[in-house]
């Protein structure tokens, strides 16, 4: 496993589930410019690089560019099927950053990750300008955490592009967010945001392969908002398309466990654990060999073992 997603190694990107024989009722494919993802079969890792000073739990631990580049080739070893580059920290109450600044963060590490990994690149941004020139330096998918509406012009570069896009909820602003969430019935309005926006994109050109939609855990939600979420993840499954689930390291599982980011592991594990049941193709973690581990079981125990005996 550990270095057969790096270039100095063999299989492609599109070697993801090479071998995998079980299939799930939802089954999805994704083509990114890089190789074919197909989801459904076993659920993906989106290993995260925050290249910035102040994430709530990596925070300043990756400012450095080539430590970043280290530690995302350390992630694709351990298992990460994507690897998401962020140069603008999305905590609760973070400033924002300038374009020049999120640019200068993240471009030398999706360039050196091009260079050196073999699977797909997501840039962690709702800056068309900033997706514009990752998506040239080498970037394959946009995680866009407003799901196309804080930059007009987003979804026709996405469309232009023909690039996955990750469309997520979130109530507010990072800066407001965490204020005063209030939903009257959580699950149902964010299965209803994901729903209009993933038909906007559909409108603004987006081919129908490339929405992937999430529900944004800890994006102005308390602790409850997010386990009813959490619980009800085959709802937001059932809208069609694959569903990415972030819960790593999240508030929600100190609150529930009374422990600082640090020691949030167990509990980012329990978390990923339990969005593999309720229909997740994609996890988004900081912990990819430990989460690889755990999902591994999980879908043994959910799709069974690929190729054996039944
Ligand atoms: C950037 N970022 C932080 N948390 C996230 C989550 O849960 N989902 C996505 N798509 N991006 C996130």
């Amino acid at each position: 496993m550990s270095e057969a997603k790096v270039h100095r190694a063999m299989p492609s990107a599109s070697d993801i589930d090479q071998g995998l024989q079980t299939a799930s009722a939802a089954d999805h494919v994704i083509k990114t410019r890089y190789g074919t993802m197909r989801l459904g079969r076993r659920t993906l890792l989106m290993g995260i690089i925050n290249v910035t000073p102040d994430s709530f739990y990596d925070g300043g631990k990756r400012f450095d560019p080539a430590k970043a580049l280290a530690d995302g080739i350390g992630l694709v070893e351990a298992g990460a099927d994507i690897i998401d580059v962020g140069g603008e920290s999305t905590r609760p109450g973070a400033p924002p950053v300038s374009v020049e600044e999120e640019l200068q963060r993240v471009l030398p590490v999706v360039q050196g990750l091009r260079r050196t990994v073999k699977i797909p690149i997501s840039i962690d941004t709702y800056k068309a300008r900033v997706a514009r020139a990752a998506l040239a330096a080498g970037a394959d998918i946009v995680n866009d955490i407003s799901a196309l509406r804080f930059d007009p012009e987003m979804a026709a570069l996405l469309a232009t592009e023909k690039v996955p896009v990750v469309l997520m909820h979130m109530q507010g602003t990072p800066q407001t967010m965490q204020a005063e969430p209030r939903y009257n019935n959580v699950l149902r309005e964010v299965q209803d945001f994901l729903e209009a926006r993933a038909i906007f994109a559909l409108e603004a050109g987006l081919e129908r392969d490339h929405i992937i939609l999430d529900p944004g855990i800890g994006f102005g939600k308390t602790l409850d908002h997010n386990l009813t979420l959490l619980r009800g993840l085959p709802a937001l499954a059932s809208l069609g398309h694959p569903l990415l689930v972030g819960a790593s390291r999240k508030a929600f599982i100190g609150k529930i466990l009374g422990v600082e980011p640090e020691d949030r592991l167990e509990g980012s594990l329990a978390a990923a654990v339990a969005a593999v049941f309720g229909g997740a193709h994609i996890i988004r973690v900081h912990d990819v060999k430990e989460t690889w581990r755990a999902v591994r079981v999980a879908d043994a125990i959910r799709f069974g073992i690929p190729g054996a005996q039944r």
